[in-house]
């Protein structure tokens, strides 16, 4: 079995970040480890009114050390949402606890809708970008592509902003969010020589957490296997049959949890 490490914050409610890349890389029959750079009562988007936020970028040397002690490695690194003051400690993990030949996949959670996340300096896609240099996989959406790439406000041609996350060092870019003008929604994939895409019919409601289910499908499928464009289609196909599992009124996650027997039965043969 692959081992991935994944590094992203705990929101103890909110069907996001690490309670959502836990359950769904393992679905698909990838060990997964954990280290949260920090703890949130919840997430920070629209309808909750506030959050706790508890700091943990002191303990993560300290993991390290003794990952490293204990000559721990992984075959994989997975980000998603992290702070600024993460970004130097996880480069330290990428130097001393991976594999050779591991993998490195980054989803740049910051941004959505043209806007940065509550809490995130205006300069902080400029620190994002250092996890991104070197990486194999980026799974960016729209907006963040262009606040990465310098390509704001928001008009920027889907292959201008894939050259640009090129340009930052990425292997492969799984640009998300982008349309087909005949009422698809889906993802472009990139690995530098040729962007194919992915497509399914929009479905009309818009759902946080949806990304980060994106990302650990995606991550977990290449970790077994998968080309990209097959991970990416798997990825889309959780994400829509969430949004289809979640009630009306679930407001601030998706029920991907209803979607993890059709996740590992995609692993069975
Ligand atoms: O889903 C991305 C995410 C993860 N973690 C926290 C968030 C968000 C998005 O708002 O607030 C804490």
């Amino acid at each position: 079995m692959k081992k991935l490490l994944t590094v992203q914050d705990i929101s103890c409610v909110g069907q996001c970040s690490t309670t959502v890349a836990l359950p769904l890389v393992s679905a698909c029959g990838v060990e997964c480890a954990v280290l949260p750079p920090a703890i949130l009562s919840n997430h920070t988007a629209a309808g909750f009114s506030g959050w706790s936020f508890k700091d943990l970028t002191d303990e993560m040397p300290k993991i390290e050390a003794n990952w490293v002690r204990e000559k721990i490695s992984f075959d994989a690194i997975y980000t998603g949402y992290v702070c600024e003051s993460h970004i130097d400690p996880i480069l330290s993990i990428v130097k001393s606890c991976l594999k050779p030949g591991a993998l490195r996949f980054v989803d740049p959670a910051m941004a959505d809708n043209g806007v940065l996340y509550k809490g995130f300096a205006a300069d902080f896609p400029s620190k994002m970008a250092r996890l991104i240099d070197g990486c194999d996989y980026v799974l960016p959406n729209l907006t963040e592509a262009a606040l990465l790439t310098g390509n704001v406000p928001f008009k920027t041609a889907n292959e201008k902003l894939i050259e640009g996350l090129h340009r930052l060092g990425a292997k492969n870019v799984i640009l998300t969010g982008v349309e087909d003008g005949k009422g698809g929604l889906g993802s472009a994939v990139s690995d530098g020589t040729k962007i194919e895409y992915d497509f399914n019919p929009r479905l009309e409601s818009m759902f946080h957490g949806t990304g980060d289910v994106y990302a650990s499908v995606f991550a977990g499928a290449v970790m077994r296997g998968r080309p990209a464009l097959e991970a990416a289609a798997l990825a889309a196909d959780i994400v829509c049959e969430a949004i289809r599992k979640t009630a009306p009124d679930h407001w601030y996650g998706v029920s991907f949890e209803l979607t993890i027997p059709q996740l590992s039965n995609a692993f069975l043969k």
